[in-house]
C-alpha cells in the first residue's frame, strides 16, 4: 500500500502523533513567513515567548499588504518589523519587494519542505511540492520557537488531471472548475493532491495559481508533486540546488478522487460574492463593466502579465473603465519592464500598482456604487473591495484582459486560437535580491513607534460566565466580515483601536454594545451558521472581540485557521449538537454557564442555560486545545511548556 506525496512529506516531519486520517498529529515546520497585516502581531508574541533566535531553517518576513503608508502607522509597523527581524535570525522582505506567496515560491521554497504562513494563501508553495499551510500569527511565532504546527493528519483528494488546456483557457479556469466541483463548504481537514498526465503541460506558475486559490475550498493545503517543470524553474530562479524529485508511490491511496479532463474546460468565472458561485463566461458575456483589475498573489507572476502585455499590444482599452495592473513581485515588474511588456500595457491604457496586495484587499481601487468588477485575485467576498455595493467577479488574466478592451465580459473562445500568446517559462530570470534585509549578527536597538502596541492580553478562562447572546449571524461569516481590512488595516497593531471595528459591516453598534456590556460584567456569546470564519488567517478576527468581551461563538460548522485562532486567544468554539437550536437562540437572550473548566477538561459536550432553557454543545477542539483554553490561550500554553522543559524547543 503505496504513500501520497502528502503522507510523504507528513511522515518525514512528524513528531508527535500517529499519522492516520483524523488523529491530531504534530509537524515539523522547516519555513515560516509573515506578512506585515499580521507580522506585527506574531513578532510581538515571538518576543514574548523569550526565546533569542527563530529555530527554523528559515524565517522571512515580508511587507506587502499595507505599503500606501498613509500616515505614520505603516511605516511604523514596516520600521519596527526590520529592526526586530534582524535581531531574531529573520529575513525582511521590504515593501516594493513584492507580495509574499510570489516571492518566496521565486526565491525561497523548496519542494518536500514544510512552510507555515501567518496568512492564508502560503498553500501557493504547493506549486512546487512543499506542505504549506496557513495559519495564524500566534501559531506561526510557537513554529518560529521550534514548536511544532498541529494539524488532523488529512483526507487526501486526489485531482487527477488529463488532457492539455485549449488556448484562451488557463489555470485560473481550473482552479475555478475544482471550486465548482468542491465549493467552499465541508472541505476542512483535507489536502488535496494533483497528480495525472495533465500536470506535465502546467508550469510552476499556473500550478501556484491552482494551489493558492485552493485555499478558498477551505481545505489544510493543495499539493503538486516535483518534477521536470519544478526543476525548470528553479534552475531559471538559480536555485537548481534547492530541487528534488518527489512523486506520489505508483499505488498510492487516496481518500477520494475526482478527474478532470483540461481539454473539455472552458473559461470560468465566480460570480459575486463567493468564490464557489462558478458561471461559465459564455452564459454572462456581453455584461457592461466598470473596471478590470489584474495582480494579487494569485495571478501576478512574469507568465500572466506577459501573456496580458501580449493580449493589449498596439490596443486601447474602453477608456470608460479603470483598467489596473499590479506585478506580484520586483521580479516581474523588472521582468516586463526590460523586455518591453510593460510600455505595451501602459500604453493600453492601464494604471500600474506596486508590486503588493493593493486592490485585493481594499487598499484603494475601491470600485464605483454598484460597480461591476473583474478581477484576477482570489476573493470576492461583500464589501472587501472597499465598495460594499461592488459586484467582483474573479476570472482568469485572459479573460480580464480581452474584456478590458471591449468594456465588457467578452468569451475569449469567441477569439481566434491563433491569436492565443502562448507564454512559457524564460530560462532565466532576473535575480535582484537587493530588497530583501539578511538577518544580522550584530544585536540592535528595535524600534518601536507609537502605533507599536503591546501584544494581547488573554484573561484566564472563567469557570462561571454570565452573559448575552450578542450577534446572531447566518452561513459562510468571512473573516472579512468580522474584521473588516482595507481602510482599517492601518490599525492591526494597536488592538483597542482595531476593535472599534468588529462586524462593522454586519452589525455597526456591535463594538460599543459589546465593550459597555463588558465592563458591566456581561460577557458575549455569538451565533453563526455553517463555515464560520471562512477566508483570511487573521487572528485580529480572534483578537478583537477576545478584547471586546466575546467569550463564546457557537455556529453549525467552522473553517480551520479562524476556530484555532478562537482557541489560541481563549474564545471557546462550540457547534450546535443538534442545528434546529439555531433557530430556537435569539440574540438579546440572557446565558449563563457554571463549571466550564470543569466540563472542558473532561468532555466534548458543553451545557449551557440560554433565556433559561438547558441546551447541549459540542466543544471544537481537540485535547490539547483544550488545555490551551484552560490556559487562557497558546502563548501562557506555549510558554509554559518550553519553559518547563516538557517541550524543548529544537
Ligand atoms: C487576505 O487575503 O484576506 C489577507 C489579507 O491576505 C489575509 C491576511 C490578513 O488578513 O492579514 C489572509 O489571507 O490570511
Ligand atoms: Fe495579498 Fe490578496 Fe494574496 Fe491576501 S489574497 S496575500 S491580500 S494578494
Amino acid at each position: 500500500m503505496g504513500y501520497s506525496l502528502t503522507y510523504k512529506i507528513l511522515k518525514e516531519h512528524l513528531v508527535e502523533g500517529e499519522l492516520q486520517p483524523g488523529n491530531e498529529i504534530g509537524i515539523r515546520i522547516d519555513q515560516t513567513l509573515t506578512q506585515d497585516a499580521t507580522g506585527t502581531m506574531a513578532y510581538l508574541q515571538f518576543e514574548a515567548m523569550n526565546i533569542p533566535s527563530v529555530k527554523t531553517e528559515l524565517s522571512v518576513s515580508y511587507v506587502d499588504h499595507n505599503t500606501l503608508q498613509m500616515g505614520f502607522e505603516n511605516a511604523d509597523d514596516h520600521k519596527y518589523l526590520q529592526t526586530m527581524n534582524s535581531n531574531f535570525g529573520i529575513y525582511y522582505s521590504g515593501a516594493g519587494n513584492g507580495i509574499c506567496h510570489q516571492v518566496h515560491l521565486e526565491r525561497f521554497g523548496k519542494p518536500g519542505a514544510t512552510l507555515l504562513g501567518s496568512d492564508s494563501h502560503t498553500p501557493t508553495g504547493g506549486g512546487i511540492g512543499m506542505i504549506a499551510i496557513g495559519a495564524g500569527g500566534l501559531d506561526v511565532a510557537a513554529a518560529m520557537g521550534g514548536g511544532p504546527f498541529y494539524i488532523t493528519a488529512p483526507e487526501v483528494i486526489n485531482i487527477i488531471l488529463t488532457g492539455k488546456l485549449r488556448p484562451w483557457v488557463s489555470a485560473k479556469d481550473i482552479i475555478l472548475k475544482v471550486l465548482d466541483i468542491l465549493t467552499t463548504k465541508g472541505n476542512v481537514g483535507c489536502i488535496v493532491e494533483y497528480t495525472g498526465p495533465g500536470i506535465k503541460n502546467l508550469t510552476v506558475p499556473e500550478r501556484a495559481t491552482i494551489t493558492n486559490m485552493g485555499a478558498e475550498l477551505g481545505v489544510t493545503t493543495s499539493i503538486f508533486p516535483s518534477d521536470g517543470e519544478t526543476k525548470k524553474f528553479l534552475d531559471a530562479q538559480s536555485r537548481g540546488g534547492s530541487w528534488k524529485e518527489l512523486l506520489p508511490d505508483e499505488d498510492a491511496i487516496y481518500d477520494r478522487t475526482i478527474e478532470i479532463d483540461l481539454s473539455e474546460l472552458e473559461p470560468l468565472v465566480a460570480c459575486p460574492h463567493s468564490p464557489d458561485n462558478i458561471k461559465k463566461i459564455s452564459e454572462l458575456k456581453g455584461m457592461k463593466i466598470d473596471q478590470v483589475a489584474i495582480g494579487s498573489c494569485t495571478n501576478s507572476s512574469y507568465k500572466d502579465l506577459k501573456t496580458v502585455a501580449e493580449i493589449v499590444k498596439g490596443k486601447k482599452v474602453d477608456p470608460e473603465i479603470s483598467f489596473i495592473v499590479a506585478p506580484g513581485s520586483k521580479q516581474v515588474f523588472e521582468m516586463i519592464a526590460r523586455d518591453g511588456a510593460l510600455a505595451d500595457i501602459i500604453s493600453s491604457g492601464a494604471r500600474i500598482m506596486e508590486p503588493a496586495c493593493g486592490f485585493c484587499i481594499g487598499a484603494g481601487q475601491a470600485p464605483v456604487t454598484g460597480g461591476i468588477s473583474l478581477r484576477t485575485n482570489n476573493r470576492n467576498f461583500e464589501g472587501r473591495s472597499g465598495t460594499k455595493s461592488g459586484q467582483i467577479y474573479l476570472l482568469s488574466p485572459e479573460s480580464a484582459a480581452l474584456s478590458a478592451l471591449r468594456g465588457e465580459l467578452v468569451d475569449p473562445l469567441d477569439y481566434p486560437e491563433n491569436d492565443y500568446p502562448s507564454i512559457s517559462i524564460p530560462d532565466k530570470f532576473i535575480i535582484d535580491d537587493s530588497l530583501i534585509i539578511p538577518p544580522s549578527d550584530k544585536k540592535t536597538e528595535i524600534v518601536r513607534g507609537p502605533n507599536i502596541g503591546d501584544p494581547p492580553y488573554t484573561e484566564p478562562l472563567n469557570d462561571s460566565i454570565k452573559g448575552i447572546i450578542g450577534l446572531k449571524v447566518g452561513d459562510k461569516i468571512t473573516t472579512d466580515h468580522i474584521m473588516p481590512a482595507g481602510p482599517r488595516l492601518k490599525y492591526r497593531s494597536n488592538i483597542p483601536e482595531y476593535s472599534r471595528f468588529v462586524f462593522e459591516n454586519v452589525d455597526p453598534d456591535f463594538s460599543e454594545r459589546t465593550l459597555n456590556n463588558k465592563e458591566k460584567g456581561i460577557y458575549t456569546a455569538i451565533i453563526g451558521g455553517v463555515s464560520y470564519g471562512q477566508g483570511s488567517s487573521r487572528e485580529h478576527a480572534a483578537i478583537c472581540p477576545m478584547y471586546l468581551g466575546v467569550r463564546l461563538v457557537i455556529v453549525k460548522s467552522f473553517e480551520r485557521i479562524h476556530s484555532g485562532n478562537l482557541v489560541n486567544f481563549g474564545i471557546v468554539p462550540l457547534t450546535f449538537t443538534n442545528e434546529d437550536d439555531y433557530d430556537k437562540i435569539k440574540p438579546g437572550d440572557a446565558f449563563e454557564i457554571s463549571g466550564l473548566i470543569d466540563m472542558i477538561g473532561k468532555s466534548n459536550s458543553i451545557k449551557i442555560d440560554i433565556a433559561g432553557r438547558a441546551y447541549d454543545f459540542d466543544l471544537f477542539a481537540t485535547d490539547r486545545q483544550r488545555g490551551i483554553l484552560i490556559d487562557g490561550g497558546l502563548l501562557n500554553y506555549t510558554k509554559n511548556l518550553l519553559h518547563s522543559g516538557m517541550r524543548r524547543p529544537r
